[in-house]
């Protein structure tokens, strides 16, 4: 794959809608949208009594050759609806190819780089974003600061909206737990909530009033009007509620979904992209056992977000504004990034489960067993917090004590199977926090290994 950086423009019709055009019909020809710039208002240049230009730039990848690119923006731009009367005059979508790889060639239709992209602020700002250096070594910022253009370029929004993010009309289609927190937050933040959708007719109607927006009849009904579509319904849900969204809701090309699950891709919200829409995911990664507490705790959350070029810069956006402290994500690790907050999260309080249930087991009131746990797990925590987790560990893994090991899998095998396995499993797991405490010996390492390995009643001396 190739890498090349588009310039983008246009002033007449939506603008904005127009520059949409062309990302999205540049993917549906199989070039990768890696990057894209914010979109600039900026004065006109050339033929200066037409109106004020959007542009923006796109880093891509692709498979095509220079004059295969060339070929395919001019196709998107006639599709576009562009007309070539005035030299310079106003055009609803260009598409100019600034840089393909190091190229510096010329040919009768192409030359690369752009011939005059160092005398143009509209094309120098945006991709001062996105790049270094051009083929020649020289830094954009040298080339704006040489730049003899004094035209004004100014930021103007993203892809996904102009103007200010607090006035862009939001959606939330699902009304659980985050979904009612997240439209409550960013309501009370300021922003538009224009609409809310729940299947659960009296829950749609409630949590509308409550954060002052409309109760939408169905999911297509609550994206129409909005520029932000959050689907914030069950994992197993968003597929169907995101196509039901797309089908007759109005212009998709205008619009961007965003999905709030943890370990879902973007390719769950496939039919609204195909239509047009943009895509973006946040997450965060924070646990909610009722509305109220994810009220109070989603502001300064870590929130991981993945999105596709154009969805990024807005995504990222919304989340300073919300408090929160945003980290990129690859969508291709979605999964694994859910794995962790299962292992930090769920199988802990799995842990804490057997732990309480062993109590018991040994003549513990229900609440004894859960005053017996909690203080050590809440040490725990708290020493790893100064610690980190291989410095905190303690206990007979730690202090490679094989007797004491022994003796604990020997009582487990025979009253609690399960407990067992699941000490033998996170246990050979925690043998790299042993390696890298290096308080313990290799041989005793590799007996508690042979130990942790061996199953229920297993031999380890002697063993043939
Ligand atoms: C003197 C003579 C000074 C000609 C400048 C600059 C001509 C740029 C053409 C020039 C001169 C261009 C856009 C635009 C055009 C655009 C903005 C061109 C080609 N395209 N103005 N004017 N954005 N702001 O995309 O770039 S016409
Ligand atoms: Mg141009
Ligand atoms: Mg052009």
């Amino acid at each position: 794959l190739r890498q090349a950086f588009l310039g983008l423009g246009s002033n007449v019709g939506d603008r904005l809608r127009n520059l949409r055009f062309a990302v999205h019909s540049l993917e549906e020809a199989s070039v990768v949208v890696e990057t894209a710039s914010h979109v600039y208002l900026t004065e006109p240049l050339g033929y200066t009594s037409q109106d004020p230009f959007l542009n923006a730039v796109l880093e891509v990848s692709t498979e095509l050759a220079p004059l295969d690119l060339l070929e395919l923006c001019q196709r998107i731009e006639d599709r576009a609806g562009r007309e070539r009367t005035v030299r310079w005059g106003p055009r609803t979508l260009d598409i100019d190819i600034l840089l393909y790889e190091d190229t510096e060639a010329s040919a009768k239709y192409l030359t690369i780089p752009h011939p005059r992209m160092l005398e143009r602020r509209f094309v120098l700002e945006p991709l001062s974003e996105l790049a270094d250096e051009l083929p020649d070594r020289t830094t954009i910022d040298r080339a704006l600061a040489e730049c003899p253009d004094t035209s004004s370029v100014e930021v103007a929004g993203t892809l996904v909206a102009l103007g200010d993010i607090r006035e862009v009309p939001l959606a939330f289609i699902g009304t659980g737990k985050v979904g009612s927190a997240m439209a409550g937050d960013l309501r009370e933040r300021g922003f538009t909530v224009d609409a809310v959708y729940d299947a659960d007719g009296d829950r749609c109607t409630e949590v509308a009033s409550a954060v002052g927006a409309r109760a939408a009849k169905s999911e297509a009904d609550a994206a129409g009007a909005a520029t932000v579509v959050f689907v914030t319904t069950q994992d197993s849900h968003i597929r169907s509620a995101c196509e039901r969204a797309s089908g007759t809701g109005g212009d998709m090309l205008l619009k961007t979904f965003v999905h709030m699950s943890g370990s879902l891709s973007l390719e769950s919200m496939d039919a609204a992209r195909r239509k047009g829409a943009l895509l973006a995911s946040i997450h965060p990664v924070q646990t909610f056992a009722d509305s109220v507490s994810a009220a109070r705790d989603l502001p300064g959350s870590t929130f991981s977000m993945t999105g596709s070029a154009g969805a990024r810069a807005f995504a990222m956006g919304l989340v300073e504004e919300l408090a929160g402290r945003p980290v990129p994500l690859a969508d291709e690790d979605k999964a694994l990034y859910h794995s962790a907050a299962v292992i930090a999260g769920n199988l802990t309080n799995m842990l804490i489960g057997a732990a309480a249930e062993i109590y018991r087991g040994i003549g513990f009131e229900e609440r004894q067993a859960v005053e017996a746990a909690l203080p050590l797990a809440r040490t725990t925590l708290s020493n790893i917090e100064k610690l980190g987790a291989a410095e905190a560990l303690t206990g007979p893994l730690a202090r490679g004590d094989l007797s004491t090991l022994e003796a604990n899998l020997e009582a487990l095998d025979a009253t609690f199977p399960e407990a067992a396995a699941a000490y033998r499993a996170v246990s050979l797991l925690g043998l790299r926090l042993v390696i890298e405490r290096g308080a313990v010996d290799d041989a005793t390492i590799l007996a508690m290994k042979a130990l942790l390995e061996g199953g229920a009643g297993a031999e380890v001396e002697g063993a043939p």
